[in-house]
């Protein structure tokens, strides 16, 4: 069991703060253990993963049963929430159940269970990620992978069990749950969720280390005292999509310190990231942690197999990584599967990349326009596609991210059809999907840019 600190003697007062709500380790370990005695046969179990104590509970409970745990996003509607419990084959249900949720309720037991060994490379979480088309993808961690990620970052953030981490992320992705929360709970450090991610907030939790996604510290620069605030900490980490190099600067000049980037996916948690004792460089997400590995392959295809891109800090490539940390695979995604790994255990990251002579890397984009990054979260344009063409007044559809100072890209949907309310569309996606999977602007055109195949030309959308 990966989250090793729970299984020490000493007891750690307010070990775990989710707003105005705090658990001592012994508390966790007591509830957690007794929502372990609770589950129902082998799971998964589907948490509904609020931003609260009971989430952690559960989760840390999953983990100490051994049963893979499936956190489901608290605002997904019934379409998204539908696949995720079919496809992730959960038999039991944590957390207020959303009406068409049918799975029995885990009931803690009076007892924690007794300790017991777990399978390291048995999946530990099962983490719903979209891609370029259809439903997310269910991407299976084992407690192994997810140990040897958490270990790197100890290491590279100098992060030590007198930390305190401070964030306000969401509890179902890899930033503000594994990182965020697991994190500690492996290591032994205290963790503040402060339930949404606002600067005033982030402020009043006097951390030592601070997380955020770029959307999260532009709205702490906005803030300056809050910023200011920050200045104490010894660590402040974004992460999750690309940092304006002005924002970085903007947090520097207002905390004292520059901020350390670091890159990662939910497959392969994280791979890259600046060290706490070295250089921070903005713009760049430094070198591969502990264990991870990276290779950039031509961006153009037809070169040969063995062809890399130069180390000059120039020349684009595709990015791919390998290491303990990645994931095991998509479930019952077996072409998902074949697309994403190219052999020997490297992964095809999607993103495109410059490397320079000291191996530093820079993340310059993605491959496909389909993949995007709002406020942090990553969003498929397909699944969104899909929802609006259920509709009767769309009979054309493509979305894009279009830059947003503040989202970083913003979802923007370009219909074709009756010409009607943007708004009545935007609202029939926040009723599918996740809130944050709304377009946030509708766009009524003639007609959408296609080439002579017929395919739509995105990238002539991303202009306008
Ligand atoms: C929110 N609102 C809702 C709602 N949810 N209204 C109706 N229904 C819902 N379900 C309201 C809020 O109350 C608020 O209103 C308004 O919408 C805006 O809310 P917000 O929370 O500020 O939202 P938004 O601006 O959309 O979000 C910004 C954000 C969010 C940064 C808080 O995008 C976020 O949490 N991002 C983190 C994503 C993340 O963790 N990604 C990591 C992936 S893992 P009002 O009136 O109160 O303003 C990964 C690996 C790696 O990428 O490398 O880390
Ligand atoms: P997700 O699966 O939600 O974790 O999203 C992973 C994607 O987020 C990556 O493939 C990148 O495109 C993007 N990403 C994560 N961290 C960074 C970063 N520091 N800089 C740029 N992009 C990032």
């Amino acid at each position: 069991m990966f989250l090793t600190s729970l299984t020490s003697a000493h007891d750690l007062d307010r070990a775990v703060v989710v707003g105005d709500d705090a658990l001592s380790r012994a508390e966790l370990v007591d509830r957690a253990g007794r929502f372990a005695a609770g589950i129902p046969g082998d799971g998964p179990v589907a948490v509904h993963a609020t931003p609260s104590l009971d989430t952690v509970v559960a989760i840390t409970g999953a983990i100490l049963a051994g049963v893979p745990v499936v956190p489901v996003p608290p605002d997904s509607g019934p379409a998204e929430r539908g696949h995720v419990l079919r496809d992730s084959g959960a038999t039991a249900w944590a957390g207020d159940r959303p009406e068409g949720v049918d799975l029995p309720l885990v009931v803690p037991g009076r007892a924690p269970v007794a300790p017991r060994e777990i399978d390291p490379e048995r999946t530990a979480m099962l983490l719903y990620t979209s891609g370029t088309t259809g439903a997310p993808k269910g991407a299976q961690l084992s407690g192994r992978a997810i140990a040897a990620g958490l270990d790197g970052l100890f290491e590279v953030w100098d992060w030590t069990p007198d930390d305190t981490v401070a964030h306000g992320l969401p509890l179902f992705h890899v930033h503000g749950l594994i990182l965020g929360v697991l994190g500690s709970l492996r290591l032994g450090s205290r963790v503040v969720h402060t339930i949404k991610p606002q600067p005033a907030r982030y402020a009043a939790a006097e951390a030592s280390m601070y997380f955020g996604v770029p959307t999260v510290w532009n709205r702490i620069v906005e803030d300056p005292e809050s910023a200011r605030a920050l200045g104490k900490a010894r660590l402040l980490v974004s992460g999750s999509a690309p940092l304006p190099a002005s924002l970085f600067e903007r947090i520097a000049g207002l905390t004292g310190q520059a901020p350390v980037e670091r890159y990662g996916m939910t497959e392969t948690m994280i791979t890259l990231s600046a060290r706490a004792a070295g250089e921070r460089r903005a713009g760049w997400v430094g070198l591969p942690v502990p264990g991870a590995e990276t290779r950039l392959l031509p961006a153009e295809d037809g070169a040969g197999a063995d062809a890399r891109v130069p180390d000059d800090g120039e020349t684009v490539g595709k990015l791919q990584v390998r290491g303990s940390m990645l994931f095991g695979g998509y479930l019952n995604r077996p072409d998902a599967n074949d697309e994403c790994w190219a052999g020997d255990g490297w992964f095809r990251t999607g993103d495109l990349a410059v490397r320079d002579a000291d191996g530093f890397h820079r993340i310059v984009g993605r491959e496909s326009t389909d993949l995007i990054k709002s406020g942090g979260y990553r969003i498929g344009s397909g699944e969104i596609e899909a929802v609006l063409l259920d509709h009767p007044s769309v009979a054309e559809v493509a979305v894009v991210g279009l830059p947003d100072p503040d989202l970083g890209q913003k979802i923007v949907a370009f219909v074709v059809g009756d010409g009607g309310d943007g708004q009545v569309l935007i609202d029939h996606v926040a009723s599918q999907l996740s809130w944050h999977k709304r377009p946030r602007e509708v766009r009524f055109v003639d007609a959408l840019p296609r080439n002579p195949m017929g395919k739509v030309q995105k990238k002539l959308l991303l202009g306008t």
